[in-house]
């Protein structure tokens, strides 16, 4: 997703008018043949995958395509190929707007950023990012927060939403967007992606998971004139265990739509990649909705469509290149494809049929509202396509439709429950209301120059609530912690510059909070010299952070640094400095930013938020594959994933480094003990799942070249300036249909074929994957019992150790379940059940293309729980009762 208003609009301009210069050559012969792009590392390659599965073989979405394949067998050509794109940049309300088939009823869809709430427009709850839900480590929030979205996104008639984010993964700390996402672990994300598509998609809302894939920095990601986007390489293994886990587990969720990536990965684009659209995507993880391109990142036409892509958006910025000026990869173009015999009548009849199943499957032909707010202006009237501002018809745009609902109590609970205490020495937290507090640091205030006054959050001041770029949306109002510090406690001073103040005079018995923070955005935005990604206070505080809290340090004796940031923060410089005594996490709160922290402040909860990456030691302590690539090189720059699984917790274990924090650290105010732990084994393991069931047939079409007439203009058709059409000028359809391509070949990829597979690969079957990886091979149960004296919620964090002499490396520990309690009361008790998978202890075999496991009954795999990955002290090893008081493999 990309830039948008006025300004912006002119940079996207000039930036896609540079990539369309160089993708204004096509000779689509090859996926790959568009622009120059220097050679991938040995080993890495793109393998040919045709054709695209058709959809409507899962049992879930049977009945939605059976409707659908109603309406799209009726449908013209022009019909097929209006629905599978958008109508243009600021060419409609909405970030994305898809063209519709209104003699069919399929009206247009709105497609909407961005994860953490509706973007660029009024009225709609601020939710915590991505990265804070995480840090919940609570199922249930996840999953509200997913159902408190999807209905502001349904409010405001917005029938895509383009969330969750789960790639990036996290893999580089410096990367601009980890923090859209839910941390740096595949299963992490996996469930956070699985319970936000469950609530968005109960409120009849299309989630969107993205971007798919290997997009982990944010430098180099586009295409232009002189260099490709970057190549991520990444092999197999890696894939699947890593990057590919949260996308299945979103796809098995029902996710409808799937957004590709602007990077490469193997040296071919991800829009246009056969192996992962047609093979991974739709053939193993068997898909069932539709893939969109990022936004203006579409680089060919008929290799997209063949490579499995089923919607262009913006859909201009094609082969003209200039957004804006009518150009189109799809559209038109795709009916002169289709006519020309060029893209098989069947794909298109599936891209067709993809898109309309998935809005019914989600009920949207039941009284969907239409959109009511525009992207691009916050005035009543204006514009109805901002794009032609000079010749569009006007009307109203914004209705100011209030969708909050009751959703900033539920933001409250999720930005407190969040809140991650990293140290607490001599238990100086919780605080009294009476202790006089010193408060320094900007990021304790609202941002002075007002709440929304950067675009997309595209500068840094006040408090940290979000990161920038299009994972935002505008603040209703902004509980700060300085507000609500000063409403709680009776003795507060407020320094808000990051300077330490030289007149300081401290008292005994003061305490001093410092605020202080890190944020990155997406690349569009350039802050303080950081172009998305964090080049350059790197994973330090910014604006002299560290200065604050040493100058403070210096004065007081009690210090409790509060820091909002996007993601891994280096603490070394004052971390162990005596009189700092506590230190807080509470990463991007969004809106509700000052009541959830004081709540932590002041005790009137505990702390139970957990990492959702590792804080280390220092910056070097990473793999070097990790860095932010790039620089002022000619040609495409190589992010070769050479670290292979080893990143985060991961790589710390297997290095043998000891991190500042490890993953999954988080303190409480209160103590908690594990008992009565039992392991069950619910399924004997074999090595490989059982064979996927028989595929069953998908609806089928006359699939005769349609006739060129479908696609003319209508007679006296009021064109609108700079609009996306799927129609054409009768003569050129007359031609185009006039194509005999047996004499005039299109020159296909190797190994191109339009025979569907008949059968599911064996990791295939349904969506997500072969079913049988999801059945449960060990049920473990244990109570956790609140032995402190004030109430607290714990998380239990289920890791599993493969079994030694398992004939493939594997990480020391990989989280693979997670659960919270309820608030406990001192003394209380509650039992809970955490589930391992035959996926969660299988590896994926490149040369066989499956998951292999264990063999043998339980396989000698050792489930180990605990509260931190570091702190694992409850040990399941086969059947029976577990060891409580391990000691766990890298516990600290
Ligand atoms: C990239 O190349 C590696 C090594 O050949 C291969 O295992 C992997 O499947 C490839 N991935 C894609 C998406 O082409
Ligand atoms: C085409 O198929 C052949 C035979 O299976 C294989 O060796 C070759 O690598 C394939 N080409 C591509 C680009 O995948
Ligand atoms: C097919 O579409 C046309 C309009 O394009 C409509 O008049 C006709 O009723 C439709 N037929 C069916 C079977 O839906
Ligand atoms: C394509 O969509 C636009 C926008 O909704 C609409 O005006 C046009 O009539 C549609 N074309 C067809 C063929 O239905
Ligand atoms: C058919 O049309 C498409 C879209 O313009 C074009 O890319 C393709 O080369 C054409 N095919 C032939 C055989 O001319
Ligand atoms: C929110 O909606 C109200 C009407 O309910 C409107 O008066 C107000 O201007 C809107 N807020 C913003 C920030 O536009
Ligand atoms: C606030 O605290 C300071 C010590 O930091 C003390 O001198 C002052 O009297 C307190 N003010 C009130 C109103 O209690
Ligand atoms: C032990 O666990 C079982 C469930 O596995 C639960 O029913 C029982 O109440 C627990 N016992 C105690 C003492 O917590
Ligand atoms: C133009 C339009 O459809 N506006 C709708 C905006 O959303 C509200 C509530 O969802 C509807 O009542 C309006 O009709």
């Amino acid at each position: 997703m990309f830039c948008q208003g006025f300004l912006c609009l002119w940079f996207c301009v000039l930036v896609s008018c540079i990539a369309g210069a160089v993708a204004s050559t096509p000779s689509e012969g090859s996926t790959q043949a568009l622009y120059e792009r220097a050679p991938v590392p040995d080993g890495y390659s793109s393998p040919s995958y045709y054709p695209t599965p058709n959809g409507g073989w899962a049992t879930d979405w049977q009945d939605a395509y059976e409707r659908a394949a109603v309406i799209v067998r009726n449908m013209t050509l022009a019909e097929k190929t209006n629905i599978t794109t958008g109508t243009g940049y600021f060419m409609g309300r909405c970030v994305g707007n898809t063209g519709s088939a209104p003699a069919k009823n399929m009206p247009q869809l709105c497609l909407q950023d961005g994860p953490l709430g509706v973007r660029s427009t009024d009225n709609v709850t601020a939710f915590p990012a991505g990265i804070t839900v995480g840090a919940t480590w609570d199922k249930d929030l996840l999953y509200r927060r997913g159902l408190a979205i999807g209905e502001e996104f349904r409010g405001k008639g917005a029938n895509v939403h383009l969330g969750p984010s789960v790639g990036p993964l996290g893999r580089k700390p410096r990367g601009g967007r980890g923090w859209e996402g839910f941390g740096s672990d595949p299963v992490l994300q996996a469930v956070g992606a699985r319970e936000t598509i469950r609530g968005v998609q109960e409120r009849g809302v299309i989630a969107t998971i993205k971007h798919f894939i290997g997009n982990e920095q944010e430098q180099y990601r586009m295409y232009n004139l002189v260099q490709p986007g970057y190549s991520s390489n990444i092999d197999g293994r890696t894939l699947h265990e890593l990057y590919l886990w949260p996308f299945a587990e979103g796809v098995r969720a029902g996710v409808g739509a799937v957004m590709a990536a602007y990077n490469d990965v193997n040296g071919s684009a991800t829009s246009q990649n056969a192996y992962l659209l047609n093979g991974v995507l739709k053939d193993e993880l068997g898909f069932q909705g539709f893939v969109m391109t990022d936004w203006l990142s579409q680089i060919s036409g008929v290799a997209a469509a063949l490579a499995g892509l089923d919607m262009s958006m913006p859909g201009d910025g094609g082969i003209v290149g200039i957004p804006l000026l009518g150009g189109a990869w799809f559209a038109d173009e795709l009916s002169e494809a289709v006519l020309n015999g060029s893209v098989p009548v069947s794909r298109v009849n599936d891209m067709a049929t993809r898109v309309v199943a998935t809005w019914l499957k989600m009920g949207q032909d039941q009284d969907y509202p239409a959109p009511n707010y525009s992207s691009f202006t916050a005035d009543r009237e204006g514009p109805l396509y901002a794009g032609a501002p000079l010749t569009s018809p006007r009307g109203v745009v914004n209705e100011y439709v209030n969708v909050q609902g009751d959703h900033a109590e539920l933001a409250r609970d999720i930005a407190q429950d969040a809140i991650t205490l990293l140290k607490n020495e001599g238990g100086i937290l919780p605080l009294e209301t009476s202790t006089p507090l010193k408060v320094f640091g900007d990021d304790a205030q609202a941002n002075p120059d007002g709440i929304n006054s950067c675009s997309d959050r595209g500068c840094n001041k006040g408090t940290l609530g979000m990161g920038w770029g299009s994972g935002t949306a505008n603040y209703p109002y902004f509980d700060s912690p300085i507000d609500a510090i000063r409403s709680q406690a009776s003795n507060v001073t407020y320094s808000s510059s990051n300077t330490f103040p030289s007149n300081v005079v401290a008292s005994p018995g003061d305490v001093a909070l410092v605020f202080i923070n890190s944020d990155s955005g997406e690349n569009y935005i350039t802050v303080e010299t950081n172009p998305g990604d964090r080049t350059t206070a790197g994973l330090y505080s910014w604006y002299g952070g560290d200065d604050l809290v040493k100058a403070a340090a210096a004065k007081y004796e009690n210090v409790v640094v509060i820091i909002h940031t996007v993601g891994p923060i280096i603490l070394e410089n004052w971390h162990s400095l005596p009189s700092v005594k506590g230190i807080i996490i509470a990463h991007l709160p969004g809106q509700e930013a000052g009541q959830s922290l004081t709540n932590v402040l002041f005790g009137h909860v505990s702390p139970s938020g957990h990492l959702p990456y590792t804080i280390p030691v220092s910056e070097d302590d990473y793999p070097d594959s990790v860095n932010l690539i790039g620089g002022l090189q000619l040609g495409q720059v190589q992010d070769t994933y050479t670290e292979g699984l080893y990143i985060d917790y991961r790589h710390f274990n297997k290095a043998g480094i000891k991190p500042r924090y490890a993953f999954g650290h988080g303190l409480s105010y209160t103590t908690f003990s594990y008992s009565n732990a039992t392991l069950t084994l619910s399924t004997p393991l074999s090595e490989t799942p059982p064979a996927p069931p028989t595929k069953p047939s998908t609806p089928t079409y006359p699939n005769t070249r349609p006739a060129p007439s479908e696609v003319y203009f209508p007679p006296n058709f009021p064109r609108i300036d700079r609009y996306i059409y799927s129609y054409m000028d009768a003569a050129a359809a007359d031609l185009a249909a006039a194509i005999n391509p047996s004499s005039t070949p299109y020159p296909y990829p190797q190994n191109y074929t339009t025979t569907q597979p008949p059968t599911h690969p064996p990791a295939g079957g349904s969506p997500g994957g072969n079913p049988a990886l999801w059945d449960t091979i060990y049920t473990l149960a244990l109570t956790i019992t609140n032995t402190g004296s004030r109430p607290g919620r714990a998380v239990a964090q289920a890791y599993v150790q493969f079994p030694d002499g398992f004939p493939h490396d594997t990480p020391v520990i990989q989280l693979r379940d997670f659960a919270k309690t309820a608030v406990l009361a001192p003394g209380e008790g509650q039992t809970v059940r955490l589930r391992i998978t035959r996926k969660d202890v299988s590896v994926w075999d490149v040369r066989r293309r499956n998951w292999v496991a264990g063999g043998g009954e339980g396989g000698g795999y050792t489930v180990w729980v605990g509260g931190s990955s570091d702190r694992l002290e409850v040990r399941c090893v086969g059947e029976g009762s577990c060891d409580v008081g391990a000691r766990g493999p890298v516990d600290g």
